[in-house]
């Protein structure tokens, strides 16, 4: 086979991901597009893991048995979404290992809105509602990423995804038609989540270091402001059947944008969570340190387990001829 050009090979990847082609983990593709989805999809993945904890939090404080159970499902498939994206990014030729080395060591970021704490139960309609409605906004244009393997893992996540927040909203809309107690303290979960929640979509567009070219190569099909923008319109909405209000004097619609118009984000806070300064990063990352080490011995003893079954396993070149 003649080699082509790096050039030549980089039109041929961009004319097969203006076709809507999918990008398979064998098929040449430039370094810059297998790092930047190592680094999105490990965030991603990372983000699930993390978000697992200030939910553990109420798994054992939720009110009833079924909403204990409720709780328990949906941090479960926290878990899965986490091992779907660990596993899509291996694809590209990291290892587990070294992602969560990188996560441990800081070098790797996570989502910002996992640095807050939870601190009432209306918390967990709040996370629900607002975490994982942004989380789907997001999320839904990427089950038609350009990478296959990401892709698909989006499809069930998003799926699953739907149930988490409608749950969330179920908890808010039994809590805002119980007692005046029970109402403000959804109030007071909107108050502290709303904006945090307007943050996971990632600095302006102007501010936006990988946004234009993630957008050439279709990784993210949407801006992060548009996304915004999305997400304020449907729950600005949505907020109105709970009879709960949005702490924005700014928020308003718009009859000539058609959209509603939102105040002003406070980025200062934005880029102090995401260099390790939020509430909670210190907390989140010994946390998972900690499960880390204390795991140790299980995947030891999965290792172990593994090579009794398979002493002498294929290598992965003698797999292909297969
Ligand atoms: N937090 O140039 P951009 C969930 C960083 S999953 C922390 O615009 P990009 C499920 C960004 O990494 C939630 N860092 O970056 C759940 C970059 O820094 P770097 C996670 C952020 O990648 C629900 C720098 O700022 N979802 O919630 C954040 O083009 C409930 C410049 O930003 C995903 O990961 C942030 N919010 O766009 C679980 C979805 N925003 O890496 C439990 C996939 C930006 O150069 C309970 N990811 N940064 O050091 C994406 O769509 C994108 O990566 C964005 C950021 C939109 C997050």
């Amino acid at each position: 086979m003649i080699a082509m050009n790096l050039p030549e090979q980089e039109k041929g990847f961009q004319h097969k991901i203006d076709a809507e082609v999918r990008i398979e983990p064998k098929d040449w593709m430039p370094e810059k597009y297998r790092h930047t989805l190592i680094r999105q999809i490990s965030q991603h993945a990372h983000s699930e893991i993390v978000g697992m904890l200030p939910e553990g939090n109420w798994i054992s404080r939720a009110p009833t048995l079924k909403r204990k159970q409720i709780l328990l499902a949906k941090v479960q498939d926290e878990a899965g979404h986490g091992l779907y994206l660990y596993s899509a990014a291996e694809t590209l030729g990291i290892s587990r290992d070294e992602m969560i080395e990188q996560l441990h060591s800081g070098k790797a970021k996570y989502s910002s809105i996992f640095n807050y704490p939870t601190l009432t139960w209306a918390d967990m309609g709040a996370i629900g509602w607002l975490v994982d409605g942004a989380a789907i906004m997001n999320q839904v244009p990427l089950c038609r990423t350009s990478y296959g393997p990401y892709s698909r893992a989006m499809i069930r996540i998003c799926k699953e995804e739907s149930f988490h927040q409608r749950q969330g909203f179920d908890i808010l809309y039994t809590l805002c038609q119980g007692s005046p107690e029970q109402k403000a303290m959804a109030q007071d979960a909107i108050n502290r989540w709303w904006w945090p929640s307007l943050m996971m979509f990632g600095p302006h567009d102007s501010e936006s270091l990988h946004s234009e070219q993630s957008m050439q190569w279709k990784i993210k099909r949407f801006s992060n402001d548009e996304l915004r923008q999305r997400f304020v319109d449907m729950i600005a909405e949505q907020a109105k059947v709970l009879d709960l209000t949005l702490p924005d004097p700014d928020l308003e619609w718009n009859e000539e944008r058609m959209h509603y118009d939102f105040g002003k984000i406070n980025w200062e806070e934005f880029w102090n969570v995401i260099s390790g300064n939020g509430p909670c990063n210190k907390q989140r990352l010994d946390a998972r340190r900690k499960a880390w080490e204390e795991g140790a011995w299980v995947r030891e003893a999965a290792a172990a387990h593994a090579k009794k079954q398979h002493p002498n396993p294929p290598k992965a070149e003698s797999l292909e001829a297969a």
